[in-house]
């Protein structure tokens, strides 16, 4: 009996191993291009952002419009349509069940390419981010697919464009997730009043929202063009002195590079617009640029200058010094390094005051939207954050373009949430999101480290070769940053945590553990913290802790849901955070969340996750007082920050 126990026992365990091995490391697509529109004297920027034309497909029939070749002609055509902002998730714009669609939906304008465009350039289609998967057509040619939400994607489509007249754009987007999707989701048919019906479902806990989230351009490059940058940058003799590499591709030079043709003139000015460095590359289209007594990037309430910028204007000049483009970026000068017990920017160490944050409003869903943004950054500065996690998706470029200018600094998280029932399939997506994060975001001074997941189910042995994969590929792309996950398997069972550099783990005490009981928080978290780090030797981030809280209810003593309670929750964790400080690698603590956002219906959520330190419409609710006061009082302690003025208000004259 025991014998054949055992041999059950060995049996699954070589099972299990057997399907580890099974992932295999292939090749993913590698992504070319894609650099942030930006006008130039050589390039030119259009919007195609504005009311589009929408149709949703028959759930039932989804590649209706595909079969019938509805991009052949305007949408209205085939189908009636409504008008459809973008960009904008689709989800919450219209009064009927439009929200809970799953499955197709169709976008198409029309737009004016001007004559003078048709001169010897090239034309580019560029979409910021279409969730989930897209198939874009002009005048009724195929010109780009792409599938992963939150990213960009581009197609040249100088040939396909009718110049001096009307075009036509027509854009099939699909929200289906399944288990090969990242994230990943379940289709499945369930019988309803009426027969049957299709229904999504998904683990993780926002709202699935989908459509045209960024803006879409259209802009023009020379023939020859700057393709890619690459910037990275160290500092010397003390954050004297400092050093931006750069290295660039090109497309489409008659002659090659070897042929020493083409050259690169680099220039970088400071915030004044004066000239600090300069270099012209000789025959190469890389090289160095010293810069003598350098202002540092420095993260937000580190620096009385924070997220300082220069700019590098990246400029192609033919043989006989013909400018064939030019490109222009913002560079912040800084250097990171890690260890086993802490995390440093610019030699300086760093304690992480921050969130875990969504892409998420009323009407907008996951839209950019530059009004919010701006209010964001303005509470993150107010309530003396310095860092966020991109929960569970890459965000908008243009927000990564602010936390450098803010000295915000960013965990970058890919699109992999909950992630499970490993498969070389999902793999090869999973990597291939990452691939497509860095280099989207590799640039940005602001992008600290980078996060290969959201609680992974990380208990099985396929997880330990899994994410042994996933985590090397993300080193192979990027050695400058450190890899975290956040992970809420228990560390007893974890199999991931070997793989990264930092640890940073999720937990709810007193919300969906020990409910109510705020006598069982501080010592647990302190627990856990230490048992993280003692099963490897790394740095420790608490990168969620929470309870929802519906703004106005409160209830004295604290009681779950009321504004007193989730104040309490995080007085405990701040206890817990000072001890664990005192230990030398204590690295950060990440609220859940920022704001209060849209969830998949549950009688768990009122109206969606209210987690939020703010509320949805982006107001405080009592907790952020607090928290504002823990953000600067650490900032003056450890940083040496100044502290707001209206921080303390008046109460009575103390007597001591
Ligand atoms: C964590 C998830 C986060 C959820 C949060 C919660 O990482 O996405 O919103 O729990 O339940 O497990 O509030």
């Amino acid at each position: 009996m025991a014998f054949s126990f055992f041999s059950l026992v060995t049996g699954l365990y070589v099972l299990h191993s057997s399907i580890a091995l099974l992932l295999l490391n292939k090749e993913v697509p590698i992504t070319r291009g894609m650099l942030y529109p930006r006008e130039s004297e050589t390039r030119e920027v259009h919007s195609l952002d504005g009311i589009w034309n929408f149709v949703r497909s028959d759930p039932d029939n989804p590649t209706q419009g595909i079969r019938d070749k509805w991009f052949e002609k305007d949408l209205s055509k085939s189908q009636p349509t409504i008008p459809m902002p973008v960009p904008a998730s689709y989800n919450d714009i219209t009064t009927d069940n439009l929200r809970d669609h799953v499955g197709t939906v169709w976008y198409d304008r029309r737009f004016f390419v001007p004559r003078s465009w048709r001169t010897d350039q090239r034309v580019w289609l560029r979409f910021g981010s279409v969730h989930y998967e897209a198939y874009v057509w002009v005048n009724g040619k195929r010109v780009v697919k792409h599938e992963m939400g939150h990213l960009p994607f581009e197609a040249e489509v100088t040939d396909v464009l009718m110049y001096g007249s009307e075009n036509r754009i027509t854009v099939m987007c699909d929200n289906a997730l399944i288990q090969t999707s990242v994230p990943q989701g379940k289709i499945t048919e369930v019988p309803n009043d009426n027969g049957m019906t299709i229904v999504q479902s998904y683990t993780f806990d926002f709202f699935n929202y989908a459509g045209i989230h960024r803006s879409v351009h259209l802009y023009t490059t020379p023939k020859t063009l700057i393709e890619e940058v690459k910037v990275t940058t160290n500092l010397k003799n003390q954050n004297a002195d400092g050093e931006v590499s750069y290295s660039v591709s090109v497309k489409g030079s008659v002659v090659n590079e070897a042929d020493n043709d083409l050259h690169i003139q680099a220039n970088l000015y400071d915030k004044e617009g004066l000239l600090v460095a300069n270099a012209t590359s000789d025959g190469k289209l890389e090289g160095e640029l010293q810069v003598a007594e350098v202002k540092p990037w420095w993260p937000y309430l580190m620096h009385p200058d924070p997220g300082y910028l220069y700019q590098l204007e990246i400029k192609l000049l033919a043989a006989n010094e013909e400018l064939l483009d030019v490109y222009r970026l913002k560079v912040g000068l800084r250097t990171l390094s890690w260890d086993q017990t802490q995390f440093l920017i610019n030699g300086k160490s760093v304690y992480f005051r921050g969130f875990g944050r969504h892409e998420d409003s009323d009407i907008r869903g996951k839209g950019l939207d530059n009004a919010l943004m701006v209010r964001d950054f303005n509470l993150l500065k107010w309530i003396g954050a310095n860092a966020y996690r991109t929960s569970h998706y890459p965000y908008s470029e243009e927000s990564m373009q602010f936390a450098d200018e803010h000295g915000i600094m960013i965990i970058d998280e890919c699109p992999s949430v909950d992630t499970e029932n490993f498969s070389q399939e999902l793999l090869g997506k999973h990597k291939s999101s990452l691939e497509q994060l860095i280099h989207r975001d590799r640039n940005h001074p602001s992008v600290v480290m980078w996060s290969i997941a959201n609680e992974p189910r990380t208990g099985s042995l396929t997880a330990d070769s899994y994410f042994s994969l996933v985590a090397n590929f993300t080193r192979s792309l990027d050695k400058t940053r450190p890899i975290t996950a956040a992970i809420a398997t228990p560390y007893t069972k974890d199999q991931a945590g070997r793989h990264l550099d930092i640890i940073s783990f999720n937990r709810y005490n007193a919300w969906y553990t020990n409910t109510g009981r705020l006598d069982m928080v501080t010592q647990n978290v302190i627990d856990e913290a230490v048992a993280w780090n003692k099963a490897y030797q790394k740095p420790v981030i608490m990168s969620e802790y929470g309870a929802d809280t519906l703004e106005g209810l409160h209830i004295q003593p604290a009681y779950v849901w009321s504004e007193e309670f989730q104040m309490e929750v995080f007085s405990r964790h701040f206890k817990a955070f000072d001890e664990l400080r005192k230990k030398g690698w204590f690295i950060g603590e990440f609220v859940w969340n920022f704001a209060d956002f849209k969830t998949a219906q549950s009688y768990t959520r009122v109206g969606g996750n209210k987690k939020g330190v703010f509320t949805r419409a982006r107001q405080p609710k009592a907790v952020a007082h607090l928290l504002r006061k823990r953000y600067f009082a650490l900032g003056r302690d450890l940083d040496q920050c100044n502290i707001p003025e209206d921080i303390f208000i008046y109460i009575a004259e103390w007597k001591s």
